[in-house]
């Protein structure tokens, strides 16, 4: 339904500029309309229970007793309200996001009271609860006893009207003491029909990145579809696992500017998982609503800066999330298995002010676990200013706002008291490793300000402003300020350039022998929208190295980010949501487990396909051949397509899907893919009529089918000729008979037939224009007595032929 309005929004746009065009191709039938008027109370005839209705508390006096009585007006059950306690004691539902203001609504809703005592007629009140304290009647309706009565009429709210948090209910006239009469102000009475009718509400603004936010050929960013911060690298089982702060959550582009409200870390209650075999693949895992009413932990309000531990607790492997509930605290929920499920063994925060030894610490926030080898847990945390009864020097260098303390074997409580960590020019941010027996803490260092005693020089040494620097002790629980070994990172805004800087958060990692050091930076806001950022940050990874007395070379951070450290194998199922490289798509989590990472994991699809949009996989080893990719896709559109591309997004189809089974049914569609043998980042481009949005997809699954091959050498070259820039392909037959031969590049496509032993296939592509930037052709050989087609791609580098 939002998908469909917001379509139409976007096809009325395209309208202004576009009218001409429309009406020639026949479009115009989707021309403005009004959106229909919609019902916007959800189980008005509580048909469906309680279902989104609570009791009115916008007063701490206001209670009642909801539930249902078969006494119905319409259908078999209406809700009967008891215990009322003030005149307001009455049955809510919340329709923010539903209601405008400016407009008219029409509001019908059927009422009952009974209370023998009561007087022979009552006034209701259907009233909304705007904010804090705006209280405005809608409709009223004076009801007879033991009678049905009905609401009905309309309201308008004023334009002026702030509908952020717009709350319906129903209630009896307002007196100061209804308790003095209670037959009168405070009877039972019963609800039922409610609803509130009007213009649909407008559609959540589209929080798609349609930029390519992590370009092709390039590992960091590491997704360019959304956001995320602090992050958290965590190995189990051959993956690495990504913790991330949900800097998308509050994400909110302006749907004209394309410019976002600048980050506000109040809004984020969720984490957000990404995961990878090959640390440039990343499997979008969705989020994990950790923190509000509706979290893994209802008591905590936020949940930034996440930290991962593993640890078998009475003989059971268990998987332990930390994160900081806003400044205030820091929390645990407890994992199956990296992805989940998740539950909260506690009831309260896990670090707070009642925490021993964390009494002084101003942030209690930024939980960091490890696991010692010998199974021993600590958890590091804190951050924020420093306390004031230092001397200002102190204040600067010295802060002390760092804390360890042992974590208990059950991961989810704490022993003992927490010591100091004497971390030079501190903020936050604290994560240990340990490497040949040694402990590393790293943490991020304070801006300066009144926090910490003005604004001072560092001792030599010490970091400047929003570095990363670290320590090295023999004792995990051991660190004082002599343990200091340097800035292991500098700001990232001296890798990224301006709109780039501000705060960092880290975490190091050892994958398959090598150390890893992840950090974040805006850079995918950066690609967004320039070089005036909004604080919404993306997660990076660089390798560490080490000097041989065991130092940290400080890292460079770059957008080429570390080696793919394996190829991907096709031949299994692949989530969609898994993918190297992407532009214009979203992703979404829906019912049901993964296909990949079994049934107790989320599964995401992607969504938001457009024409034009692509997702890419590198580096993926097709080995001797593949024989095809089946897709699970669910159409929402007719004349939608796959292409299948090796190399590149504008690089030779080599298999096409086209996406022509029923709408809005999961269906599995296959193409065939003779002969795509050996390495090749592989491109799905999609394609279908402009303006609709075409379908999701679930899943990839490549077929094997190694059969024989024709054994051909080619090769792909660019080259100026008279100042324009041509592409040559050449393709020489290894084969011992005559193949047939078909050239293909993004300039054209030629087939040779015949090809002699020995002899070339050859053309050379005309661009028609002085420059060609690198690109990758394809070229298709079959022989006679060899069954399927042989699929080989050459790259050509760029030429400019200018001048
Ligand atoms: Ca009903
Ligand atoms: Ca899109
Ligand atoms: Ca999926």
């Amino acid at each position: 339904m939002t998908h469909r309005v917001r379509r139409a929004a976007l096809r009325r746009a395209a309208a202004v500029v576009t009218v001409g065009l429309m009406l020639a191709t026949g479009l115009v039938a989707a021309s403005p309309a009004q959106a229909e008027d919609t019902d916007l109370v959800v189980n008005g005839g509580f048909e469906d229970g309680l279902t989104g209705w609570f009791v009115n508390n916008g007063n701490a006096t206001d209670s009642a007793t909801l539930s249902l009585t078969a006494d119905a007006h319409t259908g078999s059950s209406a809700v009967l309200v008891t215990n009322r306690a003030t005149t307001g004691s009455g049955p809510m539902q919340d329709l923010s996001g539903r209601v405008q203001a400016g407009q008219t609504y029409a509001l019908t809703a059927r009422i009952k009271y009974e209370n023998p005592n009561g007087p022979a007629t009552k006034q209701f009140f259907a009233t909304m609860h705007y904010g804090a304290a705006t209280y405005t009647n809608l409709v009223s309706v004076v009801a007879t006893k033991g009678q049905w009565a009905q609401f009905n009429g309309t309201f308008t709210i004023p334009a002026g009207q702030n509908v952020s948090t717009a709350r319906l209910f129903f209630e009896t006239p307002w007196t100061s003491t209804p308790s003095a009469d209670p037959e009168v102000h405070l009877m039972d009475f019963k609800l039922d029909g409610v609803s509130v009718v009007g213009a649909a509400p407008p559609p959540a603004p589209s929080k798609t990145i349609e930029v390519v936010g992590k370009l092709p050929g390039e590992h960091n960013p590491l997704i360019g579809h959304k956001f995320g911060a602090d992050g958290f690298g965590f190995v189990h089982d051959g993956r690495v696992y990504l913790y991330l702060t949900n800097d998308t959550q509050g994400y909110a582009p302006d749907p004209v500017t394309g410019v976002s409200p600048g980050i506000n870390y109040g809004d984020i209650n969720q984490i957000t998982v990404i995961s990878s075999a090959d640390l440039v693949n990343w499997t979008d895992h969705g989020e994990i609503q950790v923190a509000g009413p509706n979290g893994v932990a209802p008591f905590t309000a936020n949940s930034w800066a996440p930290g991962m531990a593993r640890k078998v607790v009475d003989g059971e492997e268990k998987f332990f999330l930390y994160y900081a509930n806003n400044g205030s605290s820091s929390n645990v929920i407890t994992g199956d298995s990296p992805l989940g499920p998740w539950c909260s063994e506690r009831t309260s925060t896990l670090i707070d002010g009642r925490t021993p030894g964390a009494e002084d610490v101003a942030w209690k926030f930024d939980p960091a676990p490890f696991v010692d080898i010998d199974g021993e847990p600590y958890l590091y945390f804190g951050g924020g200013p420093a306390s004031t009864s230092m001397p200002p020097a102190e204040r600067f260098n010295n802060p002390k706002n760092l804390r360890v303390i042992r974590l208990g074997d059950d991961m989810v409580s704490t022993e003992g008291t927490a010591a100091v960590v004497d971390a030079p020019v501190a903020f936050e941010a604290a994560q240990v490793f340990e490497r040949d027996g040694r402990y590393y803490l790293s943490y991020s260092s304070h801006f300066g300000g009144n926090d910490f005693g003005g604004n001072q020089t560092p001792l030599p040494g010490y970091p400047g402003g929003g570095q990363i620097g670290y320590l090295i002790s023999d004792d995990p629980m051991d660190w004082p300020k002599e343990t200091y070994a340097g800035v292991l990172f500098p700001n990232q805004s001296q890798f990224f350039g301006a709109g780039t800087g501000g705060n960092n958060h880290q975490s190091v990692f050892e994958f398959e022998g090598r150390y890893y050091f992840t950090y974040h930076a805006p850079t995918l806001n950066k690609r967004i929208n320039g070089n005036t950022t909004q604080g919404y940050r993306s997660p990076h990874i660089q390798e560490l190295t080490f000097n041989p007395d065991g130092t940290i070379q400080q890292v460079v951070g770059t957008y080429a980010g570390v080696d793919q450290v394996r190829d991907l194998d096709p031949y299994r199922v692949l989530e969609a949501e898994t993918f190297g490289w992407s532009k214009g798509i979203a992703t979404t989590k829906v019912a049901g487990g993964s296909a990949e990472f079994g049934d107790a994991a989320p599964n995401l699809v992607v969504r938001d396909i457009d024409n034009g949009d692509w997702t890419a996989l590198s580096s993926v080893d097709f080995g001797g051949g593949a024989r095809s990719v089946t897709a699970k896709v669910r159409p929402l559109a007719s004349g939608g397509s796959i292409q299948i591309r090796l190399g590149g997004v504008t690089a030779p189809v080599v298999a096409t899907i086209p996406v022509d089974a029923p709408l809005g049914e999961w269906t599995e569609l296959t193409a065939e893919l003779d002969g795509v043998a050996g390495v090749h980042d592989v491109y799905f481009t999609y394609a279908g009529p402009q303006g609709a949005d075409l379908f999701e997809l679930d899943t990839w699954d490549f077929e094997t089918g190694a059969g024989p091959e024709v054994p051909v050498t080619v090769s792909a070259q660019a080259r100026c000729l008279g100042g324009e820039a041509y592409v040559a392909v050449r393709a020489r037959n290894d084969h011992e008979a005559p193949v047939d031969v078909v050239l293909e590049t993004a300039y054209g496509q030629r087939t040779v037939t015949g090809v002699a032993p020995g002899a070339n296939a050859y053309q050379q592509f005309k661009t028609r224009t002085p420059a060609v930037s690198a690109g990758v052709a394809t070229v298709r050989v079959t022989a006679e007595g060899v069954e399927g087609t042989t699929v080989r791609t050459a790259e050509y580098p760029a030429a400019d032929c200018g001048d």
